[in-house]
């Protein structure tokens, strides 16, 4: 038996795909979801057909419109494409001993066990295939190996609709040698363009230098020579809110809490409070947590990913609506925090910086949200908000509010 088996699954062209199949007037057309072309903006993703024009993800709107005038341009619909992305990763759980989701759209599940042998393994891709086009209505990629990067490759190789194996790190070899480094998916942009910079192009003059590229880029030079052999053990790492890339913050109420509204007031301070957390950090959290603890000291955390997780309105909406979801039952703590599934890859925090419509929306949000607190328990935020949301007032706040609610 294969010491592992894993599987990769990728949606061909998610938001536009989601846009399709909502509006079967939009098949055929090249569409182009991002910002529209009288705006400052870039290209989230764009459906096959415009990408036969050139256009492609975190492409200025501008420089789209130019290529593909003829597009049709729409405004993301990040509600819609988080609950396709909810209703996807329940398929896929039901084929996981462990999921580790790294976009919407996007996840790798260890099926080593559920599988048993590449036979098995194929069958899972095909099953998930099938129920993604026959529940969902929509297409995926699906890749299987003996590697995360592998797996991911094979995802790769036959999109959109695809599906590809690749059992053994020489078939991986043999497949991307010739290729650029990138191919080697911790390889990012700038450190393919040092390794450029000497000449080092492909996975070949990887294998060829390797001492080069160890003296070059230190430990993730060794990293990247192990994986132009193949050599890749990563495990398929569930999502754990104890993981370090993660913010939380959380309190205790001096007295369990049943009213679900104040619970609500209390995760808008709570977002706030990590929203400067994470900035202070530099992280951008890609998803969002929410953790309680009942009276009866049962714990529960619920999380959810999302596309940006940097603002405190998405970090109040998501967790708010997660709370919305769980028993109504007394609670003794209560929590929110983001976490960051795979480091910064430089794309997730851009598209709603981008678009500056969202920006102020969400500003509108908090200043509501704001107002709304300050009339109902008679609080003035003005002076305040820095001492709240850093955290020095944060439970004072809480506190007062619990009482004077
Ligand atoms: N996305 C984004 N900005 C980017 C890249 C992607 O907002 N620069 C969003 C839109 C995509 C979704 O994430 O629909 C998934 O990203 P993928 O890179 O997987 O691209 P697609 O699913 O759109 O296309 P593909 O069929 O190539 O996977
Ligand atoms: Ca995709
Ligand atoms: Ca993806």
């Amino acid at each position: 038996m294969a010491d592992q088996i894993i599987l990769h699954v990728d949606m061909d062209a998610f938001y536009a795909s989601v846009e399709i199949r909502d509006n079967p007037e939009l098949a055929g057309k090249p569409l182009i979801i991002g910002s529209l072309p009288t705006e400052r903006g870039v290209v989230a993703t764009a459906s096959y057909e415009a990408r036969k024009y050139g256009v492609h993800s975190g492409m200025n709107i501008k420089e789209a419109y130019r290529l593909c005038p003829r597009g049709i341009y729409m405004h993301p619909n990040f509600d819609k494409y988080r609950a396709v992305s909810n209703q996807l990763h329940g398929i896929w759980n039901d084929y996981a001993t462990a999921a580790e989701s790294i976009a919407l759209d996007e996840a790798y599940l260890d099926i080593t066990e559920t599988a048993g042998d590449w036979a098995g393994a194929r069958e899972i891709a095909q099953t998930i295939k099938r129920r993604t086009r026959e529940e969902v209505h929509l297409t995926c990629s699906v890749g299987i190996a003996y590697s995360k990067t592998a797996a991911k490759t094979a995802s790769e190789e036959k999109k959109p609709d695809g599906y590809f194996e690749i059992r053994t790190p020489e078939e991986f070899v043999d497949l991307i040698i010739d290729r650029d480094v990138r191919a080697l998916y911790t390889v990012g942009a700038r450190t393919a363009e040092k390794l450029k910079r000497v000449g080092i192009a492909t996975v070949r003059d990887v294998r060829d230098r390797q001492d080069e590229v160890v003296r070059l880029l230190g430990k993730h030079g060794t990293h990247i020579t192990r994986m132009a052999y193949g050599i890749d053990d990563r495990k398929v790492v569930p999502y754990d809110p104890l993981d370090t890339k993660s913010i939380s913050r959380e309190l205790t109420f001096q007295e369990d809490v049943s009213d679900f509204g104040l619970l609500d007031d209390v995760l808008f301070l709570l977002a706030m409070s990590v929203e400067r957390r994470a900035k202070r950090k530099g992280l951008h959290g890609r998803g969002v947590t929410l953790k309680v603890t009942y009276a009866d000291m049962k714990n529960i955390t619920r999380s959810r990913i999302v596309v940006s997780s940097d603002s405190a309105a998405t970090i109040w909406q998501e967790a708010r609506d997660l709370l919305g979801q769980i028993e109504k039952r007394p609670v003794r703590l209560i929590g929110a925090g983001v976490y960051n599934l795979t480091g910064d890859d430089g794309w997730q925090m851009s598209l709603e910086d981008y678009l500056e419509e969202s920006i102020d929306e969400k500003q509108q949000i908090i200043d509501d949200k704001l107002a709304e607190l300050g009339e109902r328990y008679h609080l003035d935020f003005a002076g305040n908000l820095d001492k709240i949301f850093s955290g020095t007032t944060l439970y004072r706040t809480a506190e007062y509010m619990r009482k004077h609610r």
